[in-house]
């Protein structure tokens, strides 16, 4: 019989395990799985690239005969819906497994608690809320958007050493070194959509893609607040919207004909561009989030500028900030940032502080993200 503590070591490796597929599964949360027996792993599964197979069916898969009278340790409820493949608990009680443990319970509606009560009736041991906070930190996204309807937001800033995050005018200032700029193209390439406002599209002429080798497929859905269509078509974004999908988010047109007939001109051509204009008052972030959450966006990366950022801080929409300080002075012309380092709004707490080079990153979380109501 394993013990609270073998029971923890062997979560903590299946909710490290799922973090490999983060971001890459959508719009499954990608979940590890351990197969143990005997306090050796037997095998190791997560969920595939794309969402299928679910974990658990490719470690039973790689268990074999070895499965009977194990121990499977899953991040997250087996399924016990027959969605585009038969429910894993099915796999789970037909391989034999003596005993189940779970991390977090699956809010999914054809879920929630089904999985559980399966492995139950079969005679199954079950223990679930094993290493739960670790388990919810990993599956955030997914959880955010099926309990509270909106993606996870993490909010990215660089400042400079004197507490600003770029020049007025004056387009891109590199504020971090190469090893932080790696890192956030790895956080882009773990989010399904980045979200930044028009002034920093026009100023700074953004990509927004990962540019990681081996991880460019994985660049996110490119989003722009531009209440006005002024995102220009000569810019990266509507250059590149047919190989990275952009969504403008436009306010609704003036309401005299001549201003409408422009903004119609207007939107004609970012569609013509493959940009798809998406109507929806960019000040009602509550709204917009919930659209994004209906097309499958779990995760959303805001990445500028200081108003928007302010904004989202503002609602109360901010999970988690991912805060870099670079080393030199912006000075003369500077932007403020909305926060530095230590002095961050109230209600986070930092959880992780590192250096890349020269520069400081820290990570906060909002003290509630990982919490929502199951
Ligand atoms: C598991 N193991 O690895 C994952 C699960 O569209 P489907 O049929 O793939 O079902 C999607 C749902 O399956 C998803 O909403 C969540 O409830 C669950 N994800 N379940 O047993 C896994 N990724
Ligand atoms: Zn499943």
């Amino acid at each position: 019989m394993a013990g609270a503590a073998e029971d923890e070591r062997f979560m903590a490796a299946a909710i490290r395990l799922s973090l490999r597929n983060l971001g890459r599964t959508a719009t499954n949360p990608s979940v590890g799985c351990i197969i143990v027996r005997d306090g050796i792993v037997l095998a190791t599964g997560v969920t595939a690239l794309g969402g299928r197979p679910h974990a658990e069916r490719i470690a039973l898969a790689e268990a074999g005969e070895g499965a009977r009278c194990a121990t499977a340790y899953v991040s997250l409820e087996p399924c016990s819906h027959h969605g585009k493949t038969p429910p894993c608990a099915e796999a789970l009680i037909a391989a034999g497994v003596a005993r189940v443990v779970i991390s977090v319970t699956d809010p999914d509606e054809r879920v929630a608690g089904r999985g559980i009560e399966m492995l139950l009736a079969a005679g199954i041991a079950v223990d679930t809320g094993v290493l739960e906070a670790e388990g919810r930190r990993a599956l955030a996204a997914y959880l955010m958007r099926q309990v509270n309807n909106r993606p996870y937001v993490t909010l990215k800033l660089a400042v400079s050493s004197d507490g600003m995050v770029g020049r007025l005018g004056a387009g891109q200032v590199a504020v971090t070194g190469p090893v932080a700029r790696r890192q956030v193209h790895a956080l882009r390439a773990e989010s399904d959509a980045i979200l930044v406002g028009i002034g920093t599209a026009r100023a700074d002429d953004p990509e927004l893609t990962c540019r990681l080798p081996g991880l460019e497929e994985r660049s996110p859905v490119r989003i722009v607040l531009d209440r006005d269509l002024r995102l220009p078509l000569s810019g990266k974004l509507a250059r590149s919207a047919r190989a990275v999908p952009v969504i403008d988010i436009a306010g609704e047109p003036a309401s005299e004909d001549a201003a409408d007939a422009a903004f119609e001109a207007r939107r004609a051509a970012l569609d013509a561009a493959g940009v798809e204009v998406l109507q929806c008052d960019p000040r009602r972030l509550p709204e917009l989030l919930q659209g994004l959450a209906s097309r499958g966006i779990s995760s959303l990366l805001v990445e500028g500028g200081a108003s928007v950022a302010q904004s989202f801080l503002d609602a109360g929409l901010v999970d988690r900030i991912h805060l870099y300080t670079g080393a030199a002075p912006i000075g003369e012309d500077g932007v403020a940032s909305p926060f530095v380092s230590d002095v961050m709004p109230a209600g986070f707490t930092r959880r992780r502080t590192m250096r890349f080079g020269a520069d400081l990153f820290e990570e906060y979380e909002r003290d509630d993200a990982c919490l929502p109501a199951l």
